[in-house]
């Protein structure tokens, strides 16, 4: 029987399904490894299910029988892609299942941001609240103005296909332009970066993140935000720049910022603690129960049919670098 790591803690009826197929090694204490540990957990192991831990090319070679490491994600810049290659190590990921949840934490930040959410219950619950004023705890609206996607994958698509029931203009830059009959559903006008920036009511940041995405926004571009914007990040820490947002925020260069995922997280930057107009949530986007159900369980059928058992033997359904199986059948 192949041999497989189960990282971190999940869901109870997830570990018993691996475990009709391999010789499943769990760590429902939730345990955090260090690199060398996981290493050392690695060393006789065939596949692995991790969520977010970082897996490079020092892992890879205290490890090696590793076929396949099954990420409980859709991003995967936790993987060291070039080093899995060399390796001959199939990573997999998470895609689609979690696209509606993401996108509608996405909105739930912009509001809560834009309508000053955390701020007024904060507020309320310090007993403060002792009449109404014209004035109080105003906002910006979110119906009528401009929704600005930065990063129009699947998650940035089912964020801008929302905008509709709210009269919004939609506004997106990326990579590439996406199909004309997707920008035709959607509504959604390509912009250059610096174009979107300036128009945009509400940005939302939805791309993955990479060398060429770190510090998508830093001084300089929330330099070029209205005043009365709001920026939320449901991608990852590093695509903004923190520091130079705790600076645009506490010089109310924008007026909101919803976020969900920080650099150096679960650490945050400390500015953020001490400024009422942001929304700080820990990572949560894709953390309803039936998301993260089906998240657990496609990492499972993508370990499963790696390691060639189950109904989809050889062919895990979402694999990152498939070409590295071709190597394992010829050789
Ligand atoms: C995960 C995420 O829960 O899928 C992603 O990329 O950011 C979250 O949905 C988190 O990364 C833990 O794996």
């Amino acid at each position: 029987m192949k041999k497989i790591l189960v990282a971190r803690a999940v869901f109870p009826d997830v570990i018993d399904r691996l475990g009709r197929y391999f010789d499943v090694e769990s760590n429902q204490a939730d345990h955090i490894f260090t690199s060398a540990e996981l290493g050392a957990k690695l060393a006789d192991k065939d596949g692995a299910f991790v969520a977010g831990e970082r897996i490079d090319a020092s892992i890879l070679a205290a490890a090696p029988r590793l076929r396949v490491v099954s990420n409980m994600a859709v991003g995967y810049n936790n993987f060291d892609i070039d080093a899995f290659n060399r390796a001959g190590v199939l990573g997999t990921n998470t895609p689609d299942v979690l696209n509606e949840t993401t996108a509608d934490m996405g909105w739930a930040l912009m509001m809560a941001a834009a309508r000053r959410m955390s701020e007024s219950e904060r507020w309320l619950r310090t007993g403060a609240w002792d009449r109404w004023a014209y004035d109080m705890l105003t906002g910006v609206d979110i119906h009528g103005s401009t929704l600005g996607v930065i990063g129009m994958g699947r998650i940035g698509q089912a964020v801008a296909r929302r905008a509709k029931g709210f009269g919004m203009r939609v506004v997106y830059h990326n990579r590439s332009r996406v199909a004309p009959e997707i920008e035709r559903e959607l509504n959604a006008e390509y912009l250059d970066k610096t174009a979107l920036l300036k128009t945009a009511d509400h940005i939302v940041l939805v791309l993955p993140y990479t060398a060429q995405s770190h510090h998508t926004i830093g001084a300089a571009e929330l330099a070029l935000m209205k005043p009365t914007a709001t920026l939320t990040n449901i991608a990852r820490g590093g695509i903004i720049d923190d520091a130079a947002l705790v600076v645009a925020l506490r010089e109310r260069r924008i007026a909101a910022a919803g976020l969900d995922v920080f650099e150096g997280e679960p650490k945050l930057n400390p500015g953020f603690l001490e400024l009422p107009s942001v929304v700080l949530t820990p990572h949560i986007g894709s953390a309803t129960e039936g998301t993260r159900r089906a998240m657990a369980n496609l990492a499972a059928d993508n370990l499963i049919a790696a390691l060639g058992e189950g109904p989809q033997a050889g062919q895990p359904p979402s694999p990152i670098n498939p070409d590295v199986m071709a190597r394992w059948v010829s050789a």
